[in-house]
């Protein structure tokens, strides 16, 4: 079985490389004038599959392959694999999402996966194997696997740096390079795909700035009602709000104290790749995107994966490093937040600070922002500090 499908995808690839071929042909006779005698033989790189479709999340194998003329063999790979951004390597040492084929190449010479520009540097090198061992012909390099990040379509493409080495057979000949006729490009959709109809349940912990765990009696997780909206690669979004946290003994790095929230999304059904806004009673609305998140996230949609409907299994989530800014106690109408903090929270905390009054423990002032149940200079800094801000994140 195994033997007859790799017949299949030889033979599909023969028609494929016979267009390659011909483009090759016209290509070398393009640059004979300049590049006479620079390459001993000529070579072809293909990805596979040149179509993919993939539900957000998926995990995405693509394989490269390298097909040299006239039975050259080859010994050294080296592509820069685009991959757009629908699709993405995550943060992980990117040879644990390489597989290379080690009957014809030795080892991976330099890796680089560069997540700003999402292309994939990869240097496969046979030194060591003897030239009767290489590999020629249709050979395969390496399997990569991707994963889906975001529903859109997008294309997979080899950059036209791509470089081939080989061993010239002929006697004395010092020249190894081959020269490239193809730089093959895939093109791939990713589906958000069918968001299940059962409860999932979302689980982050978080903090809010100048809120400390020594220091806080005026700020228990019912002081604090959150508002959490949830976004679907799609555009799906759905909002919760008096959302209570519950204020844990536990506190950051830097005296924060944190809370947690365990939040049953009903009506929402995805699981993959969300976006959490979620903003406090007197607080700018923050964007988390990502795991650990330590500060903005400055991307389009969302990478929060592993949601599912049992309460204790769920993918629970670390926002507690990123604070949400306080500040916002009120708008034009007088303790109504309107998403910024401006003059009139400054005017607001400004008069309330200057009256020095305290409540009981487990109390409550709007204007309070650290929740010590005392107002003071420290309440108005703290609102300061997200004057630089000035806005909630809405998208
Ligand atoms: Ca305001
Ligand atoms: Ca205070």
């Amino acid at each position: 079985m195994k033997n007859k499908k790799i017949d299949l995808i030889s033979l599909s690839f023969n028609i494929l490389l016979i267009a390659a071929l011909i483009g090759g042909v016209i290509l070398v006779g393009q640059n004979q004038n300049t590049q006479r005698g620079a390459y001993f033989a000529g070579a072809s790189l293909l990805i596979q599959p040149t179509t993919i479709t993939a539900n957000a999340g998926d995990v995405v194998p693509v394989q490269l392959w390298v097909q040299t003329a006239n039975s050259a063999k080859v010994s050294a790979v080296d592509v820069n694999i685009c991959y757009d951004k629908y699709l993405t390597m995550g943060t992980v040492d990117p040879t644990t999402l390489v597989d290379l084929n080690s009957d014809a190449f030795k080892g991976i010479e330099y890796i680089k996966n560069d997540a700003t520009t999402s292309c994939l540097r990869l240097v496969a090198v046979s030194s060591g194997i003897s030239p009767d061992k290489l590999g020629s012909g249709l050979v395969k390099v390496a399997a990569i696997r991707f994963t889906a990040a975001a529903a859109g379509t997008g294309t997979l493409k080899v950059s036209n740096t791509a470089k081939v080495s080989g061993y010239n057979p002929t006697a004395g000949a010092t020249d190894t390079a081959m020269s490239v006729s193809s730089y093959p490009i895939s093109t791939y959709t990713i589906t958000q795909g069918t968001p299940t109809t059962s409860t999932l349940y979302l689980k982050f912990s978080m903090s809010f700035l100048g809120v400390k765990g020594a220091d806080s009696a005026c700020a228990d997780g019912s002081k604090m009602p959150l508002s959490v909206t949830v976004r679907a690669s799609d555009g799906t979004t759905k909002t919760y709000t008096n959302v209570i946290p519950t204020k844990t003994t536990g506190v950051t790095g830097d005296g924060l104290a944190i809370y947690n929230v365990s939040l049953p999304l009903t009506g929402f059904g995805y699981a993959n790749n969300i976006a959490v806004f979620v903003k406090g009673p007197k607080h700018l609305q923050v964007k988390y995107g990502v795991n650990g998140q330590q500060n903005f996230y400055n991307k389009a949609g969302g990478e929060l994966s592993g949601l599912t409907n049992d309460v204790n299994t769920t993918q629970g989530f670390s926002f507690e490093k990123y604070p949400l800014l306080a500040g916002d106690v009120t708008g034009s109408t007088t303790g109504v937040q309107d998403g910024v903090v401006d003059g009139l929270d400054f005017a607001y905390i400004k008069s309330a600070s200057n009256g020095r009054a305290t409540v009981a423990s487990g109390g409550y002032m709007l204007a309070d922002i650290n929740g010590n149940c005392a107002m003071e200079s420290q309440d108005l800094s703290l609102m300061m500090v997200s004057l630089n801000n000035k806005q909630g994140q809405l998208y």
